[in-house]
């Protein structure tokens, strides 16, 4: 005759045991995944960098200077308006995601403006502009020289 209390539960120590993996395993996920998600935001803002350098030399090319700057601050929404104007009929050297723009400012992948400076100071070449990201942290104390900041002029 075959006994039916072959069933039974977990005991106490195979159940802690399960609890501690799930706990190593959570605080694996919860370190990496920040770190994993910080690296594609970086990446991104990179390459949003470089698709905007290349359309600046284009309208170099067509217009002999680089997009000025007006009054307003980071000096991105004349760099925007520059690239992809809203009439219809002008050249546009762009297409921006609705998702990289909030009004006409160019944001970085965190949400924030990046910066626009016609002329640039950041480099000895005459007639060149700066443009970088405020980076992770969205702050700049140093116009863009920051260690987490990403810039045209470092990479
Ligand atoms: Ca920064």
């Amino acid at each position: 005759m075959t006994s039916q209390t072959g069933k039974r539960g977990f005991t106490l120590i195979e159940l802690l045991a399960v609890i501690g993996i799930i706990i190593i395993i959570a605080g694996f996920v919860l370190t990496v995944i920040p770190g994993l998600q910080e690296k594609s935001q970086i990446k991104g803002t990179e390459a949003l960098l470089g698709q905007l350098e290349i359309a600046i030399d284009q309208y170099y090319n067509d217009n002999r200077s680089y997009p000025a700057t007006g009054i307003e601050p980071t000096g991105i929404e004349d760099l925007k308006k520059a690239l992809e104007p809203s009439d219809p009929t002008a050249k546009r050297y762009i297409e921006f995601n609705r998702d990289e723009l909030k009004g006409n400012n160019i944001l970085d992948e965190w949400g924030n403006y990046l910066v626009y400076r016609n002329p640039g100071t950041q480099t000895s070449t005459t007639g060149s502009y700066d443009l970088y990201s405020v980076g992770s942290d969205g702050v700049s104390n140093t116009f863009g020289n920051d260690a987490d900041d990403i810039n045209n002029w470092s990479q």
